[in-house]
């Protein structure tokens, strides 16, 4: 099997969720760097316009959102506890708030002047600039309500002291990390390792578990250029699909789209579609054919090529 390849930027809250779960999984990876923001030539190839960060490949399979990404790992390393499916209700419970509600408030909370600061650090004045454009537009067509400012803030303390009551053992559904651990991960990560906020010292055992999580590292990596991800695309075909579609929409032209925020839709022709995964044929010149995957929960399909986000 090909290596998988995690497109991902530093400061990407979601991208580390990924790049820990492989520390942890031990999976060897190829790492390429993105900016911080649209436009992504080498991914607006493989992932047919489809925004957010991280993005995984492996062949001629491009992997969108964290939810698939994980299921991947967790298939690859015969660790089923990180993927979402199958769970136990309150694992999927926390992990839908953990990554939406509370990963908005991690982000509200901690973004502020030294934030600001470090990304200028990273890229420049110019890229910062570009970046807070593009935050805003991202923010208006989003259809999540946000808390903002101190009511952030309260939510992250408030989710820190649930966390410390239910952490009686090393993770937080028992002594082995799950896919919840990696989701309530990510956004204390930002709060304390980016914004330096302080807050985590009140809770001990959040504490403890943070260090814990974070020792699993990014694992053993490669850097490589972009276009290397597209040869691996050229030169592979998207693996055979383990079951027949049944979705009537099989075959046919087909707009997929995250119904929550970043809603920039992706166009091609539905490979599969069943409740759990959507599979979404492209063709591109530089490439061939690519298989682009997404999550069925979050994700809206509809019939035909629809450029605007209904
Ligand atoms: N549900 C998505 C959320 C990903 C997400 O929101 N990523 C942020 C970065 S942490 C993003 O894409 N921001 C806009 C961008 O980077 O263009 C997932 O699980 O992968």
């Amino acid at each position: 099997m090909q290596d998988l390849i995690l497109y991902h930027y530093s400061m990407s809250p979601f991208a580390e969720k990924m790049r820990t779960m492989l520390g942890y999984t031990g999976i060897p990876w190829q790492s390429v760097t993105v900016r911080e923001m649209p436009p992504r030539k080498v991914l607006t190839i493989l992932a047919g316009g489809y925004r957010k960060i991280p993005v995984a490949q492996i062949g001629a399979d491009v992997f969108c959102d964290t939810r698939v990404i994980s299921d991947e790992l967790a298939r690859i390393s015969g660790r089923p506890e990180l993927s979402l499916t199958g769970q136990p209700q309150d694992v999927i419970d926390f992990v839908r708030k953990t990554d939406l509600e509370i990963f908005f408030a991690c982000v509200m909370s901690a973004s502020d002047k030294r934030m600001l600061k470090k990304l200028i650090k990273e890229t420049s004045l110019w890229n910062a600039l570009l970046f807070l454009r593009d935050r805003i537009a991202m923010g208006k067509s989003s259809r999540v309500r946000t808390a903002r400012g101190p009511k952030a803030k309260v939510l992250v303390l408030e989710h820190m002291s649930s966390m410390e009551q239910m952490l009686t053992n090393d993770f937080l559904f028992g002594d082995q990390p799950c896919i919840a651990d990696f989701s309530a991960y990510h956004g204390i990560w930002f709060v304390t390792d980016l914004g330096e906020k302080s807050w985590i010292e009140d809770y001990p055992k959040v504490k403890d578990w943070f260090a814990r999580m974070k020792a699993f590292g990014h694992g053993s990596y490669k850097t490589i250029k972009d276009k290397q991800g597209l040869e691996a695309a050229k030169s592979a075909t998207p693996r055979a699909l383990d079951r027949a579609s049944k979705d009537e929409l099989t075959g046919k032209p087909v707009t997929v789209a995250p119904d929550d925020y970043g809603r920039d839709p992706v166009m091609g022709t539905l490979a599969f579609a069943d409740d759990k995964r959507i599979i979404v044929s492209r063709t591109h010149k530089s490439v061939g054919e690519v298989h682009v995957h997404f999550p069925r929960q979050g994700f809206a399909i509809t019939a035909g090529h629809n450029k605007q986000p209904d």
